[in-house]
């Protein structure tokens, strides 16, 4: 099936739907700044579901087997790309566990290169962290064991190698864990039923060139807008199309990409209820009709699709570093498909009613902190535009250091509660992750933020010109001598320094 048959063909797609998406057309066409970036014709193919780890009880433990290796991957139709991946060729297995689980994950690196793979959102400590200190080198195993303290939710695993991240991330060392409460979710009304009713939708964009390879440029000019591409692949996938098995559906909406932000709605613009964001549920589901999601966010969303009818979701041109300042890029900056679903077939089942979910910790209300602040820290994010960033090394700083590996930036205490405030007085935006911890966001410029943004986070995005605060515990595990990281998670920002890294003791 070609797009065109589904977009105007007999699926009973209004021409309202059609008119949108055909923006789409016009990213075939189009070229980022200088790199020769093609897409082919593409047609329509089945939504892909990854393949499902839920490990193996050894001793009490649950053991993942996490082969990282390189191989060909039909990513365009009709030519071969190098891909590399965790347990496949391309991008990795979704790994599904449960709170007080201790899990393993044992680690092999096959690749011909040193990487390092990182728990994205975990509470743990910070020698299994899979950070830049914990480098495999080739040929070489790890093994990370923690006990699960975090909440149910979507969760990221991917490359966190020494100046490495963005094009190991690029080329396919990213996968999505879920950590899951099916009795929990079934007593609330929630789809859990892994490919049934819930649904990963890992979101990634890539650029190729004609031959088919995977390319990635790490110019000054790209370096500032990240690594985007015209390609966008829902699970690995372009222009797939979901057949779900259940009229209402949980989608996990991913952002894997290295540096591309999404304003996401349905095509017919139908309303979905947002219930979980990086690190836990809500309190309450937040109805909404579009949702913006910076690299490494997560939302858990449950779509009603019982009236059968054939919808896209979309990204609405607007938001993101492409139209900020110098960084104006029309031509990547639009509206664009980023897969279907083609619900005719799915059994009907009731509708989502659940008005209350869980109670959130009560570290403040609008009178103030219910916890003691042990510290509050002031970071800064610098993008300096003179010499330093067009013809330097450096020039993304946080509190004007560029990352070092042998230099812890911030020392916190453990089992205590900080303040971080996060100023952006860069002209581009930055979404900031926080390793080890999941936060709440205190404020936007002082103003309260929405209540999509009042769950627990790990990855929250400063625009340029905000500040943003966020409340975070600093977790039970002391090590003086390993660190973790805090960094923008443009991957290509936090390759070229703007990371720091902190201990806690
Ligand atoms: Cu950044």
């Amino acid at each position: 099936m070609k797009r065109r048959d589904f977009l105007l063909g007999g699926l009973g797609v209004t021409a309202g739907i059609a008119t949108v998406t055909s923006g789409s057309f016009a990213m075939g066409q189009m070229m980022s700044g200088g790199n020769d970036a093609y897409r082919p014709p593409l047609s329509l193919q089945d939504y892909a579901l990854p393949a499902l780890d839920e490990g193996t009880s050894i001793q009490g433990k649950q053991v993942f087997k996490l082969t990282l290796q390189a191989g060909e991957s039909q990513l365009l139709p009709g030519l071969s790309t190098e891909t590399i991946g965790i347990n496949q060729n391309f991008l990795a297995p979704v790994l599904r566990f449960k709170k007080d689980q201790t899990v393993r994950m044992e680690v092999s690196n096959r690749l011909n290169e040193t990487a390092a793979l990182h728990w994205h959102g975990m509470i743990l400590p910070a020698t299994q962290d899979g950070g830049p200190h914990q480098a495999i080198k080739s040929g070489d195993d790890w093994v990370a064991e923690w006990k699960v303290i975090n909440e149910p939710a979507t969760y990221f695993y991917h490359s966190h190698t020494h100046n490495h991240t963005g094009e190991q991330v690029w080329r396919g060392l990213a996968g999505q864990m879920q950590i899951i409460d099916e009795d929990r979710d079934a007593e609330l009304g929630i789809p859990h039923q892994y490919g049934v009713d819930d649904y990963p939708v890992i979101i990634t964009d890539r650029a190729f060139d004609k031959s088919g390879a995977l390319y990635y440029s790490n110019t000054r000019m790209q370096k500032m807008q990240g690594m985007q591409g015209n390609v966008i692949l829902v699970n690995g996938v372009a222009d797939s199309v979901l057949k779900p098995k259940k009229s209402l559906v949980r989608l996990r909406l991913h952002n894997a990409s290295n540096a591309r932000f999404y304003d996401l709605h349905f095509s017919d613009n139908r309303p979905f209820q947002l219930v979980a964001t990086d690190g836990g549920m809500l309190e309450q589901p937040q109805t909404l009709n579009r949702i913006r999601l910076t690299p490494a966010e997560r939302a858990d969303i449950i779509v009603d699709l019982s009236d059968g009818k054939p919808v896209s979701l979309q990204n609405r041109k607007g938001y993101g570093n492409l139209n900020t300042g110098m960084m104006s890029n029309g031509a990547l900056d639009t509206n664009f498909d980023i897969f279907h679903i083609e619900p005719s077939q799915a059994e009907k089942v009731p509708a989502f009613t659940t008005a209350q979910l869980i109670r959130l910790p009560n570290w403040f209300n609008a009178q103030g902190f219910n916890v003691d602040i042990a510290t509050t820290r002031h970071l800064q994010l610098d993008m300096q535009m003179g010499p330093a960033m067009m013809f330097g090394s450096g020039g993304f700083f946080i509190n004007e250091k560029a990352y070092e590996l042998n230099t812890i930036n911030e020392v916190a205490k453990a089992n205590t509660y900080e303040v971080w405030e996060l100023r952006n007085p860069s002209i581009t935006h930055h979404p900031i992750h926080i390793h080890n911890t999941q936060f709440r966001i205190i404020d936007r410029n002082g103003r309260i933020p929405s209540a999509a943004e009042s769950g627990l986070k790990d990855t929250v995005i400063v625009h340029s010109e905000e500040t943003v605060r966020v409340l975070l515990p600093t977790g039970p595990y002391k090590d003086a001598d390993n660190p973790y990281m805090y960094h923008c998670h443009i991957i290509e920002h936090e390759d070229a320094g703007m990371m720091g890294q902190f201990t806690v003791t």
